[in-house]
């Protein structure tokens, strides 16, 4: 089976981003945009216009840049590897004053609404804010990155699992968005666009109404940042697997997201 239906090592990770930069250099550059805790380097894929298969994409690509980012949490994800009974490390690895815990929730580490209900000003718990708002470097990373490029980023989307959702602000408060109707009708849209793709069924809402109050994310943080369109995929499953998706789903769940992302797209460019 191939690359994309098998979970990989950030070793595997960083030599695939190598690989397909050199051998698509006309359509991809790989962007360094800081380092993470323990020093490895965090890197963000631009894909560039270039005539390709997929219709749609192609016309998508020549009026925007996609910016990805496979991994925000390098270290942490090194660390489900190289220790294997820790499968489900959710934080960084980071260490703050002399607790003898470990690791910061990056998605509360955004300076949105910092450490306000829904998340832990203690640091041994799983939503740990950190000592302050971009204390991690993969947070302060993505931060900046962003901000300087505000000015032509027309949407933000984040990719998290599990429980199919397709998520807008706000998360650090009950309270409606200026722009709820909007981001509302545009959820359904992209999860429409779901079940036509795989028949599987996403549920729309504003994160803090739909799961959880949740301060801190980089959804909430980038649409007060101005990013209208911003959203925070919670992919799959519902909870038969969980965090533990069979390899067999990735591919599947990847051209799901890839249809909704689409969909998002398309509305950007009807109303830019
Ligand atoms: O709690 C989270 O950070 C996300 N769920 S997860 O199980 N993948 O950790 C939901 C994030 C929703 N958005 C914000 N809280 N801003
Ligand atoms: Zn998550």
């Amino acid at each position: 089976s191939s690359y994309y239906e098998n979970y990989h090592s950030m070793k595997e990770i960083y030599r695939w981003m190598e690989e397909v930069v050199k051998v698509h250099s006309d359509l991809l550059q790989k962007i360094y945009i800081g380092s993470s805790y323990e020093k490895r380097p965090l890197y963000v894929l631009k894909a560039i216009h270039v005539r390709e298969r997929d219709p749609t994409m192609t016309m998508l690509l020549e009026h925007f840049d996609f910016y990805v980012m496979p991994v925000i949490n390098v270290d942490g994800y090194e660390y489900t590897w190289s220790h294997p009974s820790n499968r489900l490390w959710r934080k960084s690895r980071s260490k703050h004053g002399n607790s003898k815990c470990i690791g910061t929730d990056m998605n509360r580490n955004f300076d949105a609404h910092w450490c306000g209900q829904g998340a832990s000003p203690y640091e041994c718990q799983e939503t740990y804010c950190g000592p302050y708002p971009e204390s991690e470097p993969e947070v302060k990373a993505v931060a900046r990155f962003v901000r300087d490029h505000k000015n032509t980023i027309k949407a933000y989307i984040t990719m998290h699992s599990y429980s199919q959702l397709v998520l807008f602000p706000y998360s650090y408060t009950m309270n409606r968005s200026k722009d709820h109707d909007e981001l509302d009708s545009l959820a359904k849209k992209a999860a429409k666009a779901i079940r036509r793709t795989t028949k599987e069924t996403y549920r729309p809402g504003p994160g803090a109404q739909t799961i959880y109050l949740a301060p801190g994310g980089s959804d909430d943080w980038a649409y007060d940042l101005g990013i209208k369109y911003s959203f925070t995929f919670e992919l799959r499953d519902t909870g038969t697997y969980g965090f533990l998706l069979p390899s067999r789903e990735i591919k599947p769940t990847c051209l799901e997201a890839l249809s909704a992302v689409k969909e998002i797209a398309k509305h950007v460019l009807q109303n830019l």
